[in-house]
Order: structure tokens, then C-alpha cells, then sequence
């Protein structure tokens, strides 16, 4: 069965899914997009997905042209047209073609994009051995020139830095605030626990609010760990007893080494494999059926 791509009001074959050359989200990265996963039939944390969809439009002043509920039928239905159970969904709503000025007034109606595919994972060594990150110089923005809350189709920042990741062959590469405080990776949020206490970068810092971050910080309040969101550098992440990433994609990931120092003992630590834990066995339960 060839896949079927939702794209402005239809279902098309993977073959037939093109935009514009004109259209604003290739010209000038000129919109917004989400990457959401549905676990055994069950489209993870859908609504938190689609709030921040609209949110990041609103700052944007894009108009999705479909409410929030037709929204939500779209992407069930694309995991239905497709037959998919276990999926990687990316939603992708751009200011849509314009003429070649960068003037939004110009572009008539967004573009929406609705992919379902099936989900790459990461090797399964890399969740039982852990991964290597370090520190690229490519910062994160501060709210005044790119707010990283913003989901937006503009990711050079962030690809700035994974090419960092690629000469060097880290796994993820580390992003500072401009302060030089932690902040994130290029596409995940970033844990450590200290003395038992779950410690991830405050929002201030400039970073995307994941949800999986989200998630997580919830289990493991609900399970009894000490959480805190605060201001930290990276002598307390080198310094931790254990570090892990969260992001849609990659679920929870253990980081066992940051910048050439080993994280702890060099192993995934307990906490982290207690919260990969929860957050599977959360994972199918929590979000809307197809
Ligand atoms: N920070 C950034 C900058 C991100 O882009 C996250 C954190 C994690 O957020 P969620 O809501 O997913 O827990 C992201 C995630 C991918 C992929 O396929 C992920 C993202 C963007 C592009 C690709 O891994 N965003």
C-alpha cells in the first residue's frame, strides 16, 4: 500500500505530496511544525501537541485554516488511511505561497502537511549502553531574536549545532543558553540528577518546552523524586550522577558521557532506567485513539 500524505484538504500518494516553490515555509522558513508519536493505536499527548501547534501559530500570526478539532480528525485519520498502529507523525503547517518578497500578506493560505511514517528508532544499544554528547558553539537564541518556544520550520540554529555533533561524533550536541548556561540539545530537552533530585534547565533559559519534558518531570513527581527547574552550567551537568535526553523521537536516552567526561560511573544510571521505565509503560495509555 503506498503511503498517503494529508496536504491542503486531501490524501495523496507519497508520490503526488508537493508544495510550492513559492510557498514561504521553503522560501524563508516561514512556519511551524510538530513531531508526534502514536504508540499501539493511541496518538501520544495529542492534545499537548496540538496546543503548542496553535500557540506557535498565534505568535507567528499564522492562521491554521482548521480548528483544533478538524486537527485532531486529520491526524487520526492519517494513521488510519495508512494503516498504522505505531507511527511518527509530522505536522506541518507553513504561511503557503506568496509571491518572492518575504511579505506574509502575500501568501493567500498556510499549507498542511500531515505525515504518518513509520518510526526509525535509535539502535537499541544506544538506550542500554548510553550516548556521548559535547557542547557545540552554536548557542541557543535568546526570546528576542528567535524564541526557541516557538516550533518553528526555522531549525538552522539547531543544524548549525548538529553538524558540530556529526565532526565529532557525539550523539546529540549540547546547546548553551547566550548566558553559556545549559540549555538543550538540537532536538531534545536535557536531565541530571544530583543527589537523587531530577534538575532540568528552567524554561527563561531559551529553550523548546517538550513534552516528553513535560511527561517526565510528571512520573517522576508522581513516583516521589525532587524535581527542580533552575539555572545551571556545565560543571554541575559534568559533575552529575546521571544525565539523560527527552524527546519525542528518542523517548528517554541515557547520556554517559558530556564533553569527553564520563557521567557517574559511565553506565545509565537507575533513575534514568526507572523513568525510561514509567514513561513506557505511560506511553500507550496516555493520549487519543485513532
Ligand atoms: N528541543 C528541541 C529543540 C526540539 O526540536 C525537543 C526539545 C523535544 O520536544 P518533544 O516535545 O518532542 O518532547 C525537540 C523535539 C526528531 C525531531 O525527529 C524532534 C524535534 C524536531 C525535529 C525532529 O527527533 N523536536
Amino acid at each position: 500500500m503506498s503511503q498517503k500524505i494529508f496536504l491542503d484538504g486531501t490524501f495523496v500518494p507519497r508520490e503526488d505530496a508537493k508544495v510550492s516553490v513559492f510557498d514561504h515555509g521553503l522560501l524563508y522558513g516561514d512556519g511551524v511544525f510538530e513531531g508526534i508519536r502514536v504508540y499501539d493505536g493511541v496518538v501520544f499527548k495529542l492534545e499537548e501537541h496540538l496546543e503548542r501547534l496553535y500557540a506557535s501559530a498565534k505568535t507567528i500570526m499564522l492562521e491554521i485554516p482548521y480548528s483544533r478539532d478538524e486537527m485532531r480528525e486529520i491526524v487520526r485519520q492519517s494513521c488510519r488511511e495508512n494503516g498504522l498502529e505505531s507511527a511518527y507523525i509530522r505536522l506541518v503547517v507553513s504561511r503557503g505561497p506568496g509571491d518572492l518578497g518575504l511579505d506574509p500578506r502575500k501568501c493567500g493560505r498556510a499549507t498542511v502537511v500531515v505525515i504518518a511514517d513509520r518510526i526509525s528508532l535509535y539502535p537499541p544499544e544506544l538506550y542500554e549502553n548510553g550516548m556521548s554528547i559535547g557542547t557545540g558553539s552554536t548557542r541557543r537564541s535568546r526570546a528576542e531574536i528567535i524564541n526557541p518556544q516557538i516550533k518553528s520550520l526555522n531549525y538552522l540554529n539547531n543544524i548549525l549545532a548538529k553538524l558540530e555533533a556529526n565532526q565529532h561524533g557525539w550523539g546529540e550536541v549540547l546547546m548553551l543558553s547566550e548566558e553559556g548556561f545549559v540549555a538543550e540539545c538540537s532536538a531534545d530537552n536535557i536531565f541530571m540528577v544530583r543527589r537523587g533530585v531530577l534538575v532540568t534547565p528552567a524554561p527563561h533559559l531559551g529553550i523548546l518546552l517538550g513534552i516528553t519534558r513535560a511527561t517526565v518531570l510528571d512520573l517522576a513527581r508522581e513516583a516521589g523524586y525532587e524535581t527542580l527547574e533552575t539555572t545551571f552550567t556545565r560543571h554541575e551537568l559534568w559533575n552529575a550522577d546521571e544525565v539523560f535526553l527527552t524527546g519525542s523521537a528518542a523517548e528517554i536516552v541515557p547520556v554517559v558521557k558530556v564533553d569527553e567526561r564520563s557521567v557517574g560511573d559511565g553506565k545509565p544510571g537507575p533513575v534514568t532506567k526507572d523513568l525510561a521505565q514509567r514513561f513506557r509503560a505511560y506511553a500507550p495509555t496516555n493520549g487519543v485513539h485513532i
